[in-house]
């Protein structure tokens, strides 16, 4: 019998692990680190084809482009992006629900929504192949967070309409990630499973984060915490915020953005640097235009970022003016990703408030309260109290729906919380005033106080 004996040299694993854990991951490498030729002949081929596809499919677009004078054999290349028209979320609501469609209803097997400007809500289709183009870039996000397929992924994000939840439990899954599929809310039952299931990275909106992570510290559940990264966006938060809930939670804390428009999260995300967030380039082609007069502005100039989507099949969006406002930064990034990044959306070119991670539009509000014979005078005051969001409404009563007694004040106060309720999806608190009691305005009325950007 030989017995072999192997000299095993003496390994210091700690130091291996965590070298390992400071490797950059990729989902896609080819695709993420893939040369800006490369790139820019993805989107060339792709985007002489997705126009071909609307010319084709889409009545509204082809109205939409005629009335330009554009036609297809007009687009060649990403140089000839600027000739097409661009689309907003008034056409979105015109078109509304079927008037975008480019793919057959049988072909389509979800749909996604978020809030529109009055009553009428964007709703986006899916194909099978658009769910996973989309997981795709979730799965890009999460491993450039460092998820693996050891990582307990707790999504506490919404799941349902809203496309947080379904977009990061897919990447998730791509990912090989245990996924929990938390929802939002009951923060109970959510830090039970992070501690019991052992949860190694959060995603979430950062509010909702920095209120977890609050929680945490108030119920000394420290020690028992395995997180060490999260994903977290759907609203504005501050490197302030970062910092804060990277200390308090002791992880790295990731940026995300994205629409529903133009899928959902992962449109970009942030990598191992923390210094703005890819976009992902082989499907979103991103221009930055002067949101007063549609100009486009060269790269690096702050404006309104607008979207072209090349590779979605049944709701592909050309020039969608998304209203956020930011820079796009093409700097060799040292992750080794060469896909442009944006900064952290700086603000909107229109009145769109994110409350408690729901798109509110004052539109929205005016309008429910017209129906309920309100008049038009009213003021929107939008706190962060205990890292929570809240909004209040102040409203006029009208002289013929006016009453002092407190009763019936109290009874008119809550059938407009449900009525707003309705609209929002969400609580918004309302303070009923006497008529003429709200200051006008000599110019603009200003119908909202956020104090969040005080
Ligand atoms: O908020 C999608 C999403 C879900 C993104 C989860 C990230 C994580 P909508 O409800 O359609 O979709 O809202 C889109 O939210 O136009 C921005 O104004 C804002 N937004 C999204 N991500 C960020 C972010 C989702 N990281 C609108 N920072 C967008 C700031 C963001 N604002």
């Amino acid at each position: 019998m030989v017995i072999s004996v192997i000299n095993i040299e003496k390994t210091d694993f700690s130091s291996v692990e965590e070298e390992m854990e400071k490797m950059e991951r990729y989902y896609q490498q080819e695709i993420e680190t893939a040369d800006r030729e490369q790139i820019l002949a993805w989107q060339n081929e792709r985007l002489v084809k997705q126009v071909r596809h609307v010319w084709d499919h889409v009545p509204y677009y082809r109205a939409k482009m005629e009335e330009k004078g554009v036609t297809p054999e007009d687009i060649q290349s990403v140089s000839d992006l600027h000739k097409l028209p661009f689309l907003t979320k008034d056409d979105l609501r015109e078109a509304y629900p079927y008037g975008l469609l480019a793919k057959p209803l049988k072909d389509c097997v979800r749909i996604q929504s978020t809030s529109g400007t009055t009553g009428r809500r964007v709703v986006a289709f899916y194909t099978q192949h658009d769910i996973d183009l989309w997981e795709d870039c979730c799965a890009r996000a999460i491993m450039a967070a460092g998820g693996t397929e050891e990582d307990v992924c707790h999504v506490s994000y919404g799941y349902g309409l809203f496309t947080g939840g379904p977009g990061l439990n897919g990447g998730s899954h791509k990912v090989g990630c245990l996924t929990l599929p938390m929802s939002s809310g009951n923060t109970d039952r959510q830090l039970q499973f992070m501690v019991d299931l052992g949860s190694t990275i959060l995603c979430c909106t950062p509010s909702y984060a920095a209120f977890l992570a609050e929680s945490i510290h108030e119920r000394g559940l420290q020690d028992q915490i395995k997180l060490k990264a999260g994903i977290f966006g759907a609203e504005a938060w501050s490197e302030e915020m970062r910092q804060d809930i990277q200390n308090k939670l002791g992880i790295k804390a990731y940026d995300i953005y994205g629409l529903t428009e133009t899928s959902g999260p992962g449109v970009a995300f942030e990598c191992s640097e923390q210094t703005g967030m890819h976009i992902n380039e082989d499907h979103f082609i991103a221009e930055i235009i002067d949101p007063d007069t549609g100009e486009v502005l060269p790269e690096g100039s702050k404006g309104e970022l607008v979207f072209t989507s090349i590779t979605k099949e049944a709701f592909p969006l050309l020039r969608y003016r998304t209203r956020d406002i930011c820079v796009l930064n093409r700097k060799q990034c040292a992750c080794g990703r060469t896909h442009v990044k944006m900064s952290k959306p700086m603000g909107r070119s229109d009145d769109m408030l994110i409350v408690k991670g729901v798109n509110v539009f004052p539109s929205q509000i005016e309008t429910v309260l017209l129906e309920q014979g309100y008049p038009a005078n009213y003021q929107i005051v939008v706190d962060r109290i205990n890292n929570s969001d809240t909004i209040e409404v102040m409203v006029e009563m009208s002289p013929e729906n006016f009453s002092d007694n407190l009763g019936n004040i109290t009874a008119m106060e809550k059938s407009l919380v449900s009525a707003l309720k309705a609209m929002l999806g969400i609580y918004a608190k309302v303070r009923l005033v006497a008529p003429k009691s709200i200051a006008r305005s000599e110019g603009k009325a200003v119908r909202v106080i956020d104090k969040r950007k005080i």
